[in-house]
């Protein structure tokens, strides 16, 4: 613990005496401020049961749980699969960098995160799951989509808040979905969505279909109380969902340990009984057979599965970050595991295909976002009278 407070402490005098803690962050020291009196008691139980958990599992982080070592199972994915990610992750990257320049030029409102950095899992899902399983994350959510497989030029036009847009222009970046292809969102509420998935994998296990459901998440959602009950059902009822934390070390500008008791989230599947694997986030192939032995075990009617991802995203929390909270020098280190560079040498080193063609998948993705910019632009804006309509709030 690195707090300890009274209610009834003004939020401004506890911040720490850190450079790296500024005003933009009140807010979310009031949020953990505000619950600290339960955090505290719950903490003085929470060292009694992590003590006699560990003790159970041998001492350390738990029987269950393992950690995936990078590329070395690479040819788990065949030749199209490699080639077919470059390409999608070299679309994911353009696209987004195209909603930055689109975004400053005012084509695009709301708030906009880019999941730039994270490609990989988006990737690694796409291809470790079947066609009918559910997909839901939150609000950093194009490159999800996208992988799913959602129309590029649909997805572009509910950036611009077109009528064509995925969700017809009315939920905007944070809320792309498509429910043919069972992507469930895109939602704004840091956790809000983890009882849905809790709910769609209870509606697939209750109708005898054997979907699973996978759950993205980020790492400042784990703290949240929709996360214990959602992961806490899940082992009740043996729910066949996967709890996939992406964690990139910050939750807006907070690091992990500055939010989380522990910083070992893998310990937070602990209590709730399931199995959990970390991965190196940045290695398709890692994460990809993470996935799929996850997906195996859910689908097999044994329970949810839990899977945390480390990962690092490129750019601010979204597109008015300043960015204060950590240095040039870590970025510039974190981007030597580019996940896509890494999956072009795997290729290269692997003779799968030379740089040339490596050159042409992703001059192709470019020229793909350059014709989804063209359609947004075209397409129309919602009518007046469309104002109401699909709209259930
Ligand atoms: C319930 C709730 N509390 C606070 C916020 C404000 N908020 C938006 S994003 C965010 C950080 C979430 O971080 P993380 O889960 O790690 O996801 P990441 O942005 O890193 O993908 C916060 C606190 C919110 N949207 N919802
Ligand atoms: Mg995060």
């Amino acid at each position: 613990m690195r707090i300890v407070q009274r209610s009834g402490d003004n939020v401004e005098d506890m911040m720490p005496d850190d450079p790296h803690i500024s005003k933009p962050h009140v807010s979310i020291w009031a949020e953990f401020v505000t619950i600290s009196p339960i955090h505290i008691s719950e903490t003085r139980r929470g060292h009694t049961i992590l003590a006699s958990w560990c003790a159970a599992a041998g001492g350390d982080s738990g029987s269950a749980q393992r950690i995936l070592q990078p590329e070395t199972n690479r040819m788990t994915l065949t030749k199209e699969q490699q080639l077919g990610s470059y390409r999608l992750m070299w679309l994911i990257r353009r696209f987004e960098e195209k909603c930055a320049e689109l975004y400053a030029a005012g084509d695009i409102g709301g708030f906009l995160h880019l999941y730039i950095g994270q490609e990989a899992i988006a990737a690694a899902a796409q291809f470790a799951l079947r066609e009918d399983d559910n997909l839901i994350t939150a609000y950093r959510d194009h490159g999800v989509a996208l992988a799913r497989g959602l129309d590029p030029n649909r997805i572009m036009a509910e950036m611009m808040g077109k009528t064509t847009g995925v969700s017809k222009g009315k939920g905007g970046s944070m809320h792309l979905a498509d429910v043919n292809k069972r992507f469930w969102g895109g939602y704004a509420v840091v956790g809000g969505h983890l009882p849905l998935a809790a709910g769609f994998a209870l509606a697939d296990q209750y109708n005898g279909d054997d979907r699973v459901t996978l759950c993205m998440l980020g790492d400042g959602a784990s703290n949240i109380g929709y996360f214990h009950e959602s992961l806490n059902l899940s082992g009740v009822w043996d729910l066949p969902v996967i709890w996939m934390i992406e964690n990139n070390e910050y939750g807006m500008g907070t690091a992990v340990d500055r939010a989380s008791a522990s910083s070992d989230l893998l310990k937070k599947a602990a209590p709730y009984d399931m199995p959990a694997t970390r991965v190196d986030g940045n290695d398709l192939f890692a994460t990809y057979e993470a996935i799929q032995e996850a997906a195996e075990y859910c689908r097999s009617g044994k329970g949810p599965a839990f899977i945390e991802a480390h990962t690092y995203r490129f750019r601010g929390h979204s597109m008015g970050d300043p960015e204060r909270y950590r240095s040039t020098d870590e970025i510039e280190e974190r981007k030597a595991q580019d996940p896509i560079e890494r999956l072009g040498s795997a290729i290269l080193r692997d003779e799968l295909a030379d740089q040339e063609a490596l050159d042409q998948l992703a001059e192709s993705a470019r020229e793909e976002v350059e014709l989804a910019v063209v359609f947004g632009h075209e397409s129309p804006l919602p009518a007046q009278e469309d104002l109401y309509t699909d709209v259930y709030v």
